[in-house]
This record gives C-alpha cells, structure tokens and sequence, in this order.
C-alpha cells in the first residue's frame, strides 16, 4: 500500500486512514482504491488491539470529490465493470469490517466519495460537508454501491432525486435525511470521532462485530436476517465474553472484555 497517498496514523488502537490527494481534492484513482482494499485486507492485522477507524481526507475543502474523473475516461466497458466491481469489493470490506469504521466528513463528498461515506458504518459531518452523486452529469450513474446504499440510509424517493438530479445537499439536509449521524464544527471532526469509537471499544468486542454481521444481514438479501440474529444470540449468551458482561453487572463493577 502506498502510504504516502493514504496516510496511516493509530493511537490506543483507533486508527485514521487519510486519503491523501489535496490538489484533486482527494478524488480516488486506481491507488487510493488498492490502498483501501489493502488495508481492509491485510493493513490492519498489524494494528495491535485495534479498536475503530476513522476515513478522512487530506485539506479542509475535501473528503473525497468522486472518483478521479481524469482516470476513467478512456477505460472499456469490461475494464469499467472490472474497476466498479473492485470498488464495490473494497466498500464492502469496509461495509462488514469487524470494528466501527467512521467517515469524519471534512466537506465534499461527491460520488465515489458519498459511497465510501456510505460504506462506513457511522458518518460525522463538518458544518462545511457536502454530499451528492452527480454521475448522471458525466454520462454515469454511481459505481461503488451507490445505487443501493443511497436509498437503504434515506429511502427510495430521496435517493432517486439526488441521483437522476445529480443535486447536491448539505450536512443539515444530510442529517434530516438520516445520511449523517453528527454534525460539528470542522475542528471538532476528528475528536468526536475518536469520542464515538472510545465508546464502542468499551463494549464487548465480539458483540460489536456480530452487531455489525446482523444489522448488514438485513440488507442482504442472499441470508435471512432475523435468523443470522437468533443463531448470533445464541452463540454470544454461551461465550465468554457475555458471561464476563453479566457478571461485571451482578457484582456492579465494569465488564473486563
Ligand atoms: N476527479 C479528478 N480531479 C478532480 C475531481 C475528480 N472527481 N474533483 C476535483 N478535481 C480536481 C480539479 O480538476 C482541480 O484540479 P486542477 O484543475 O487544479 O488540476 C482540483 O481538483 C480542484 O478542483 P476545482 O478547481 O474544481 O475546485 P472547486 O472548489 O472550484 O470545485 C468541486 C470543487 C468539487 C465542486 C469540483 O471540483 C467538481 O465539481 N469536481 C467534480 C465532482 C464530481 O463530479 N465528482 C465525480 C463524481 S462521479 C467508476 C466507478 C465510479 C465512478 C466512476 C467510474 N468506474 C468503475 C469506471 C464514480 C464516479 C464519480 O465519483
């Protein structure tokens, strides 16, 4: 993973990914994509006790402005659907990862940039975010999973507007609608971030990740949600990790996960 294109930094376990192309405002080419895959992959085994993620992007202007409009250009259409389903690979790793991932959303998030806003799990806004996938002015319509996360977050009539509209909305449309969970100022983005992840590594950490299994369960439609949840249920009640839970509890003192 070039690292120099997307910035790593871990503190106590939490981890940011900033991608790292100021002058494109951040736009993801073939490079940002591989280092994401990468480090959804493989990067974060050498993270000791990871906790949480955060993505970002590099300057105060951009989280990400698209996919590199000047990259796909020329590309044919097996090699377009190759690369769209790259990308939709890598969200997805991003979508199951088995620690919170948050978008901390320091303004534009356009097109491959509000899918991988999507992708994550939470999405703290700046006051200055903007979002929207404005694909269909390129000819386009969005490739990394934005025809089907967009209306599971905001609902069908929403994201059908801001699609065939090519409209872009603000941090306060976006929480409305639900897209975002939080807006603060600029210079408070990444600190509620960490806020957030400090909450949820105090929780048990199997539980967390089985959350995320079970809630992306319902978005699947290849399983049956509520059965992923009952047999998860079960399994969680007789582990270790639930046993210290209830006990911490009884005896009125933390949980040691
Ligand atoms: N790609 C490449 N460069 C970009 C870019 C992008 N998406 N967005 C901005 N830049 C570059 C600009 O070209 C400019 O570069 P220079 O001219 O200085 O070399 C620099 O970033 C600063 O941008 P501006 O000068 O335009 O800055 P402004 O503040 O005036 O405007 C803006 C900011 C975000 C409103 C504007 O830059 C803009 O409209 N950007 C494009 C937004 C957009 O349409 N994004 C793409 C959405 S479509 C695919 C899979 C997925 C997709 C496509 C294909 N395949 C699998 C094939 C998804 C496509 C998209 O994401």
């Amino acid at each position: 993973m070039d690292t120099t294109i997307i910035l790593v930094q871990e503190e106590d376990g939490i981890v940011n990914l900033t991608i790292n192309r100021p002058k494109a405002l951040n736009a993801i080419n073939s490079a940002v994509m591989s280092g994401l895959n990468d480090w959804f992959s493989e990067g974060y085994k050498s993270v000791n006790g990871l906790k949480g993620v955060i993505i970002t992007g590099s300057g105060e202007k951009a989280f990400v402005a698209g996919a590199d409009i000047k990259g796909f250009s020329t590309l044919t259409a097996e090699e377009g659907s190759q690369l769209s389903k790259f990308g939709q690979d890598t969200y997805f790793k991003i979508e199951n990862f088995h620690v919170p991932v948050i978008a901390a959303v320091n303004g534009y998030a356009l097109g491959g940039g509000c899918e991988l806003a999507m992708a994550c799990h939470l999405r703290v806004a700046a006051e200055n975010a903007l979002f929207g996938q404005p694909e269909v002015n390129l000819g386009l319509i969005p490739g990394y999973g934005g025809t089907q996360r967009l209306p599971q977050l905001i609902g069908k009539a929403k994201a059908m507007e801001l699609t065939l509209t090519g409209d872009t909305i603000g941090a306060v449309e976006a929480l409305q609608l639900g897209l975002v969970n939080h807006i603060v100022p600029l210079e408070s983005l990444l600190e509620k971030c960490i806020s957030i992840l400090k909450k949820t590594s105090r929780k048990g950490p199997i539980s967390i990740s089985k959350a995320i299994r079970a809630i992306n369960a319902s978005y699947d439609p290849s399983v049956n949600g509520y059965e992923v949840e009952y047999k998860t249920f079960g399994e969680l009640l007789d582990s270790d990790e639930c046993r210290e839970g209830v006990a911490a509890f009884i005896e009125k003192r933390k949980p040691n996960f």
